[in-house]
């Protein structure tokens, strides 16, 4: 056997940046992970002499194609289209969709690249994958999204499968979408199969998948105070987004006792002092999910409110965070605002939501810190339970799922705990427990199947 070259950290990133050019969010995604597989093989010759963290960070496969669709006005439009297969050493390819203006080739390599570590974590078969669009949904009418969503199916058909790559919601791609791609797929395939998940109840969809984001999230949150002998009542929140996960993680604080005082789109954040109750949030899931509208009307409706253009919620004083919206939307400065405002906890229900220096700023401050691939692996988790469902041509019921989702949030803490857990303090450094724990898993089945 030839002996491999040993890289340091600092050569292995150069040489990330060498080969994609331009990638900075897929070149930040591996920079943080690396930094802690790094620590971990540095004594084990057999992830050096297999590549094995070079291969992870080389996509099994990237599609690019291009999406035509008819707008209402008659016009012709193109989109590009993605499906990012990444690795599926321990599953079939699973991940989401986004469609969102600012999606790009690095976004979705990234997404993949923390999907292949989080589906891992979650201790179902599953492997990582990402697609989406740079389509914005907004402000286009239900059939303009349904032809773009026909026409992106039309192409997407031909790389997915329901033991292939089975791909679910993300930014932009919630209920409606999801029906209207499973609709061309059967259309298409005159197959009735699991190859998408997150569908509606009525065709193969599974109880609590909406909501198992944004509840795993807080059920993640919820594990890290308890190991330091806390717990979420009676704590102030903030919370950014006010999409599907934004909207659930809030849902499930109220039901713990906590008090959650702002939500955020990309327009802004509101601020209420009296916290957002139940009837509050019913009237959000209404204004986002069927008004489609902004958080800023939220302001003009309920007295005591204030709405901030342009500015994100991290300068309201608070004793948990809950990033939920998108990535790098906690910069060093917010991170250090939250601490310097005696926030404890963060749980990232979004993806790579913290920058790799605001992350630091939590590690060197102590808070409880969790990254998005352990705090928002609910999502992933039941969309697995879903794709079992389907292949067993069963449905489970809501109670059963409700115990599956907490079950597995607690495995995830507890491998966290295993290897990010220190010698004799209570810390946990839990990005480095999830980074860990989630390549070990896909490391070992790389192994097992030798050079391929
Ligand atoms: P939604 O589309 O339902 O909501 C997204 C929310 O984030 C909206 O409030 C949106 O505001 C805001 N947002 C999106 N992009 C930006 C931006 N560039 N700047 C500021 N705000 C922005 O998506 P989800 O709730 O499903 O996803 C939110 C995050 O959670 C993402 O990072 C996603 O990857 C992650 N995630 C989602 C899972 C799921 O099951 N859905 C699973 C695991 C992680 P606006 O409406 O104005 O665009
Ligand atoms: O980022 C994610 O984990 C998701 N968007 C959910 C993926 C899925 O396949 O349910």
């Amino acid at each position: 056997m030839a002996v491999s070259d040993h890289v340091n950290l600092a050569q292995f990133i150069a040489g990330v940046e060498r080969r994609n050019p331009g990638q900075t969010e897929f070149v930040q995604a591996v920079h943080e992970v690396a930094q802690d597989i790094f620590g971990y093989i540095e004594d084990k010759e057999k992830y050096h002499e297999y590549q094995i963290l070079r291969r992870i960070a080389e996509p099994d496969r990237v599609v690019s194609f291009r999406v035509c669709w008819e707008d209402d006005n008659g016009s012709i439009r193109v989109q590009r289209g993605w499906r990012v297969q990444n690795n599926n050493a321990i599953g079939p390819y699973k991940g989401g969709l986004r469609f969102h203006p600012s999606v790009t080739e690095s976004v979705l390599k990234f997404l993949a690249f923390e999907q292949t570590f989080k589906n891992s974590l979650t201790g179902l078969p599953m492997g990582g994958a990402k697609g989406g669009s740079n389509f914005n949904p907004k402000g286009k009418s239900d059939h303009e999204v349904m032809r773009f969503c026909q026409s992106f199916m039309t192409e997407l058909y031909r790389h997915v499968g329901d033991d292939v790559d089975i791909p679910a919601g993300d930014i932009g791609v919630g209920a409606r979408e999801i029906g209207y791609m499973f609709g061309q797929y059967k259309r298409i395939t005159n197959r009735f199969a699991g190859v998408l998940t997150g569908k509606g109840l009525e065709y193969g969809g599974s109880q609590i998948r909406t909501e198992a984001t944004g509840y795993g999230a807080v059920y993640f949150l919820q594990s890290m105070l308890e190991h330091v002998g806390d717990s979420v009542a009676g704590k102030r929140v903030v919370i950014s987004g006010s999409g599907n996960v934004a909207t659930h993680a809030l849902e499930k604080i109220n039901q713990l006792g906590g008090k959650v005082v702002t939500l955020s789109d990309s327009g802004g954040f509101i601020y209420d002092p009296d916290g957002i109750n139940d009837d509050k949030l019913a009237w959000i899931k209404h204004l986002k999910t069927v008004k489609r509208g902004r958080i800023a009307e939220y302001a003009e409706h309920f007295g005591g409110a204030t709405y901030h253009h342009g500015e994100r919620p991290w300068g309201v004083a608070c004793d948990l965070a809950l990033p939920c919206a998108t990535q790098n939307e906690l910069l060093s400065d917010d991170a250090t605002t939250l601490v310097a405002n005696g926030c404890i906890a963060v749980s990232e229900g979004a993806n790579m939501p913290t920058d790799l220096a605001g992350v630091q700023v939590f590690k060197r401050a102590k808070i409880l810190y969790a990254p998005g691939k352990a705090a928002n692996a609910g999502g992933v988790a039941v969309s697995g339970l879903e794709m079992s469902q389907n292949s067993a041509k069963i449905s489970w019921q809501e109670a059963e799922l409700q115990s599956l989702l907490i079950e597995i949030m607690h495995g995830i803490h507890a491998r966290c705990v295993e290897y990010g857990g220190g010698d004799g303090d209570t810390y946990v450094d839990y990005v480095r427990g999830a980074n860990i724990a989630g390549f070990v898993k896909v490391a070992d089945a790389m192994l097992a199947y030798g050079v391929v």
